[in-house]
């Protein structure tokens, strides 16, 4: 009897023992790699910022990833288990964490073996060499920009997101992860030179107009990071606090050169920051002071120098910009939105206001001369269509329709064409080119029916277009420029964006900054 009561008992047990806790879980198996508190170890962060858009994170917990450290676990666990950890990951941290001035130092690694060499260790033209990120497996490809010749092919942080910033001389580059990892690397040497995590999620960079410091947005903490180019130390920590002593998140930092400043997009506050990067800047006052007695008592917070800050306000918050080439105005808008607005940057307020729905992605614009005027294009993420501006006047020039909602666009001054893909939707495998002055779409390139296809980056002299087969097996597919003919495959691990060094110092019209 007793013994069919302990037996009888055991079974009535088993569902409890099978019963998830993913926190006990991620504690024996995730925790020696990512961190007791989910920020990252030597393995990435895992939390909902920067996983947010992975998928198949079951299988990568069951299975492991190839070519990293991450082993499979489904010996371990069994597939309850593995939904319950997934949906325990995907779940917000209680509290935002700090990273300190202390940590932040801690995780710098400068490369024991960098050796600077004089001149490029390649006969290639340095200016015309183009970086393709492959997240498929976390590299990043050096191309020779003539020859599409591949002159390395070095390891990033996890999940590099945005554009990677080039020093105003094109030699070096700095690259950013999602979980605020800053990577330098020589150009000239082929090498990299040092990383450090300049915060716990961070949005982009953005290099000063003298290349004297890099400014990295973050979700996580609720800041700016300025670093050093030079040896990548802290130069400054600005913690992002809007007027009425909210904290906000910071959706993107631009480099405005013309002004020798960075431009801030707060994600929650109805400010736009404007920090200056000129040590003679100043006095910086806010912006929208009108009257008198305003005015003086701005004048008495106002700051002055390097890193002195302004605030512009704006009616509710924008967090996607785009500037004039003199950024003297940007067009703001916020994703939730169906308007842009204008704010002229010298007098600090905005100017007009832009019909712009179906989520305009403006980080992604370009502009070009068109009969004698200057337009901007932007694609809309919710939509199938282009939006094209007039920046004279701010009127909507046309909207053409594209074969659904499009991320990335780009065009060369050498060339008649912009082009622009199809990111979301059944059509995802699809190139629009579109003619800069008729816009009308001249051809529409399909090479691999239902895979990803998408964002392009030219060559320094606009002859040929890079295009991504966005897949794991992918590969960059490079076209002239002019025939629109496919001279060129080099297969690729996922590539996602590509950058021209001469086209992104120069602030070629037809790039995205
Ligand atoms: Fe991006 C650039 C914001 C999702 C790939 N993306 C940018 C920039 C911003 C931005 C502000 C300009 C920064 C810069 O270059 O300095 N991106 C956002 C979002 O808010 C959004 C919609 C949601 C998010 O999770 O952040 C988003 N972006 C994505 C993706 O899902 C993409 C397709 C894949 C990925 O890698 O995450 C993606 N974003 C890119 C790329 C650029 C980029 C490749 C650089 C484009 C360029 O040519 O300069």
């Amino acid at each position: 009897m007793i013994r069919r009561i302990a037996s009888f008992s055991l079974v009535a047990l088993l569902p409890l023992l099978a019963h998830a806790d993913p926190a006990a879980d991620y504690a024996s198996h995730c925790a020696a790699c990512h961190g007791e508190d989910r920020l990252g170890g030597t393995g990435p962060a895992l939390i909902p910022e920067t996983l947010g858009r992975l998928k198949g994170i079951d299988q990568i917990i069951a299975k492991g990833r190839v070519a990293t450290q991450m082993a499979g676990f489904e010996a371990e666990l069994p597939p309850e288990q593995i939904a319950a950890l997934v949906d325990y990951l995907k779940s917000p941290l209680d509290h935002v964490p700090d990273w300190t001035p202390a940590q932040m130092a801690e995780s710098r690694q400068m490369n024991p073996d960098y050796q600077p060499a004089m001149a490029p260790v390649f006969k290639a033209d340095p200016m015309n060499i183009t970086l393709v990120v492959e997240t498929g497996d976390h590299h990043v490809s050096v191309l020779d920009g003539d020859t599409f010749e591949v002159l390395d092919r070095f390891a990033t942080p996890f999940a590099v997101h945005g554009g990677p910033k080039f020093s105003p001389d094109g030699r070096y580059v700095f690259i950013m992860s999602r979980d605020g990892w800053v990577q330098k690397y020589d150009i000239w040497s082929l090498a990299e030179v040092g990383r450090i995590r300049a915060g716990l999620n961070s949005r982009n960079i953005a290099m000063s107009h003298d290349g004297k410091w890099l400014a990295v947005a973050n979700y996580l903490p609720h800041s700016l990071t300025i670093l050093s180019t030079d040896n990548l130390g802290l130069a400054k920590i600005v913690p992002v606090i809007a007027r009425d002593g909210s904290e906000s998140r910071v959706s993107a930092v631009y480099q405005a050169p013309e002004r020798k400043s960075f431009v801030l997009a707060l994600k929650d506050a109805p400010e736009i920051w404007e920090i200056a990067t000129d040590p003679d800047a100043g006095p910086f006052h806010d912006g929208f002071v009108h009257s008198h007695e305003k005015g003086m008592k701005e004048a008495l917070g106002a700051e002055k120098g390097l890193f002195a800050r302004r605030r512009i306000q704006t009616e509710e918050p924008l967090d996607d910009f785009f500037f004039t080439p003199d950024y003297r105005n940007l067009i703001g808008t916020n994703r939730e939105g169906d308007k842009g607005v204008v704010v002229n940057l010298d007098v600090g307020r905005e100017i007009a206001e832009l019909p712009l729905p179906g989520m305009p992605h403006l980080g992604s614009g370009i502009t070009w001369e068109r009969g004698g005027r200057r337009v901007m294009a932007t694609p809309h993420l919710n939509e199938g269509v282009l939006s094209v501006i007039d920046m004279q006047d701010w009127t909507l020039v046309e909207q053409i329709k594209t074969d659904g909602p499009g991320f990335f666009l780009r065009s060369h001054h050498n060339s008649p064409y912009l082009w622009a893909d199809v990111f979301f939707g059944p059509n995802r495998d699809r190139m629009h080119v579109i003619d800069k002055e008729t816009l009308k779409i001249v051809k529409t390139l399909a090479p691999f029916p239902d895979k990803t296809f998408a964002h392009v980056e030219f060559t320094r002299d606009g002859s040929h277009v890079l295009v991504s087969l966005w897949e794991d097996d992918g590969a960059v597919v490079i076209y002239d420029a002019k025939t629109l003919e496919e001279v060129k495959r080099l297969p690729m691990r996922k590539p996602s964006g590509k950058y021209n060094v001469w086209n992104k110092i120069t602030f070629e019209d037809g790039t995205s900054h």
